[in-house]
């Protein structure tokens, strides 16, 4: 009996030694001293002892359990502390480590133009307004004086939802609108969204941006159009810009011009920004035609205005000397970072 316990003993201890978990410990501690653990069984057969022997079986047994009872709680104590050190060492934090930097938004380049642009018109008094992308027809061509025969109606050239709607091609449609309200005189600028469908290519896209001015008024001439462009070029490219008016045709206006501006880099001695010329083109304008002012219901021999339009994607390239219109559309933070 004797020898059993001590060997019971003695396998639990090496046992508990050897544990490498809680879960370990604990089976060790049911095998050995659980209801039907190995301890437990010599207690049950005490019986089978000689009465006169059971106090010093039964001290003996005690004894055994106290003392695995004691190296299980030091073991436990034990696996404790290194799983707890193991778990310390996995979430330690390297404070000398580089932080990650929060990539901030920018600005497009092409917004960047837009609120330069806008900044210069809203200082002559001009107010800033918005319309609608899907359009009328009636706002996008009809009223103004584009007929149903015209090449820019065509499917190949005008992205139609149906037969009488469309992406506007133009922002004008914004300021036909306005015309038509009646609110005289007007002073706005139109930016926005327009569509037209072109294969994407170096200055091509099926959608890009117009910025258009229309200002109508009493006594307004051609006088007006040419000081407002001659003053705009000044403020948005440089005190020395010089605007040549080159005659032109648009529906929409008459007389109408095309506006070149002196080359911003080489001051007009011609370079490779203005292709050795000295003159840039940089936008479209006339006297509002007085057929589209009487289809909205103003008064040609009472009023007059002057208007022009200015691609914006063309300004954005130009200004920032970009040679493919492409990249403005790829929001590429490597790009747009260095605006
Ligand atoms: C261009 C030419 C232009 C206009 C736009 C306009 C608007 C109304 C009435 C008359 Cl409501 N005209 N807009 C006039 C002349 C030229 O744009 O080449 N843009 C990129």
């Amino acid at each position: 009996m004797k020898e059993k316990l001590e060997a019971i003993k003695a396998e639990a201890l090496a046992k508990i030694n050897e544990a490498k978990d809680l879960d370990a410990l604990n089976e060790i501690k049911v095998a050995v001293l659980g209801k039907k653990g190995e301890l437990t069984a010599v207690l049950k057969s005490m019986k089978d002892v000689a009465p006169e022997e059971r106090p010093m079986v039964g001290q003996m047994v005690n004894e055994a359990r106290e003392a695995i009872e004691q190296k299980l709680e030091e073991e436990r104590t034990k696996v404790a502390r290194m799983l707890r050190t193991e778990k310390m060492k996995r979430e330690t934090i390297d404070v000398t480590l580089p932080g990650k930097k929060n990539i901030r938004g920018h600005r497009h380049p092409n917004q960047i133009a837009l609120e330069d642009l806008e900044r210069v018109f809203i200082g002559m008094g001009y107010e800033v307004v918005e319309g609608p992308e899907v359009e009328y027809d009636k706002y996008n061509f009809e009223l103004l004086n584009i007929p149903a025969n015209h090449p820019a109606k065509d499917e190949q050239d005008t992205f139609y939802i149906n037969k009488e709607i469309l992406l506007r091609t133009q922002t004008s449609p914004v300021q036909a609108r306005i015309m038509e309200k009646g609110n005289l005189p007007i002073r706005i600028l139109s930016a926005g969204r327009v569509f037209r469908a072109d294969e994407v290519d170096a200055t091509h896209s099926p959608s890009f941006h117009q910025v258009e001015g229309l200002v109508i008024d009493k006594n307004i001439t051609m006088a007006d159009l040419k000081g407002t462009l001659a003053q705009f070029a000044k403020e948005f490219f440089g005190e020395k810009t010089q605007v040549k008016f080159r005659p032109h045709h648009f529906p929409f206006t008459e007389p109408s011009a095309e506006v070149d501006i002196t080359c911003f880099k080489c001051g007009g001695k011609g370079c490779r920004m203005c292709k050795g010329s000295g003159w840039i083109e940089i936008l479209g304008c006339g006297m509002v035609h007085p057929h589209v002012l009487e289809m909205c219901g103003i008064d040609p021999n009472e009023y007059q205005g002057f208007a022009f339009g200015i691609g914006l994607e063309r300004v954005t390239l130009l200004k920032y000397e970009i040679d493919d219109m492409r990249l403005l559309y790829e929001n590429d933070v490597r790009f747009l970072n260095q605006f």
